[in-house]
């Protein structure tokens, strides 16, 4: 690491570099200094994001748009050049890296520890909307093409099912058939915006509560990050990618699924804080996506984790052997609840708009 880092153009001494967070797909580590900030190192997947420069291109391009708005070093992703000027660095064994300014006194979570947080990270996500609403989407390359295109998501896990590599899919029936079961109604966000009836917008596509930083003190949004997927989008996949993965009593890899379902509460908190920073912005069509969003995001991430475990987990990260059926079986808990809920969930969105 000390070799990799010493190709970046960072202030102070290294004094430790480990493992950090809990993303699904870079590897990532905090880099600590005897400077007033430290640093994140990433190796990027390449395997996900095959064209490291475009992907690094789009980043700079987006960074570079919100700072001109004027947002500081905390507020938006600070990209550390190489020595060289160059975006990323290669190693010896061709692994790409970068490394970005760690936003100092943010607090990123795993889970809402109450509904303010949850509000907060809406408004985080609902002022990156408006941030992006005057982004030339035509300077955005696709780092991961057809990237929420659930009817390709469901082409992909048919053919899972057909490839069988791990003989997985006798064990998983009960799954195949849930998810199949709604292929159709899945597919109802992009044939809206293929009809024309929601706009397409420039979106991050990625909402985790684990892609926000807060501001420790006061709670308030500081930063969005993870901005490998900022790529043209509706902006129901925002809204609803946030509710299934912080609207959900449990986690997302809870193996008790008695414990999974909408809290309301939430979903109402998320609403509250996202259409306050982006409601004026948005149609009254998309603002009546958001609850099919919600389930639609939910159905979509579980048919990708039951499509990766079918094919032997090569996308997503596992820390255990069924990590991904026991990701794949929470969001199809949490669709289900969501189908029971709809009406709530609707009543809310109109509360808000
Ligand atoms: P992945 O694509 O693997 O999810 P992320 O870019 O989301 O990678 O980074 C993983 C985790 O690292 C984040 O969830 C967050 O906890 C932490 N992280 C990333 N960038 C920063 C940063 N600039 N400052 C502080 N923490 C960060
Ligand atoms: C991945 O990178 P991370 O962990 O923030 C994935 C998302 C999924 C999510 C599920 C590039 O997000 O699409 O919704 O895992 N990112 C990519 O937790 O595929
Ligand atoms: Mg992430």
């Amino acid at each position: 690491m000390q070799k990799i880092l010493s190709a970046f153009d960072l202030e102070g001494r290294v004094l430790c570099c480990e493992p950090y967070g809990e993303g699904h797909i870079n590897s990532t580590y905090h880099v600590t200094t005897d400077a007033p900030h430290d640093y994140i190192l990433q190796r990027i997947n390449t395997t996900v994001f095959p064209d490291a420069e475009l992907l690094m291109r789009n980043v700079d391009l987006v960074t570079g748009h919100l700072r001109r708005k004027g947002l500081d070093n905390r507020h938006v992703l600070t990209l550390v050049p190489a020595r060289n000027g160059a975006l990323f660095c290669r190693d010896d064994q061709g692994d790409c890296y970068r490394l970005v300014e760690f936003v100092q006194g943010g607090l990123c979570l795993q889970a809402p520890r109450d509904a303010t947080d949850f509000e907060q990270s809406g408004a985080a996500f609902g002022q990156f909307q408006m941030q992006l609403s005057d982004f030339d989407a035509s300077l955005l390359g696709e780092t991961i093409p057809h990237f929420h295109d659930t009817p390709r998501r469901f082409q992909a896990l048919h053919a899972a099912i057909e490839r069988d590599a791990l003989g997985r899919a006798a064990g998983v029936q009960r799954e195949i058939d849930f998810a199949l079961a709604r292929e159709a109604r899945a597919a109802g966000l992009v044939d809206a915006l293929a009809k024309g009836e929601i706009p397409l917008r420039v979106t991050h596509n990625d909402t985790k509560l684990n892609n926000v930083i807060l501001d420790a003190a006061t709670m308030e949004p500081l930063c969005v990050i993870d901005l490998d997927t900022v790529m043209p989008g509706a902006a129901a996949y925002d809204f609803g990618d946030s509710i299934r993965f912080g609207a959900n009593t449990a986690a997302e890899d809870e193996c008790d699924l008695s414990l999974v379902s909408l809290s309301l509460p939430l979903f109402e908190a998320y609403a509250r804080g996202f259409l306050g920073a982006c409601g004026a912005h948005l149609t009254e069509a998309e603002k009546q996506s958001l609850q099919l969003g919600s389930w639609m995001m939910t159905m979509e991430c579980g048919a990708r984790f039951l499509t990766d475990y079918l094919d032997g987990d090569v996308y997503f990260s596992i820390h255990r052997p069924e990590h991904n059926l026991d990701r794949c079986r929470t969001q199809f808990a949490l669709a289900a609840d969501m189908e029971r809920k709809q009406a709530e969930m609707d009543a809310i969105i109109r509360r808000y708009s």
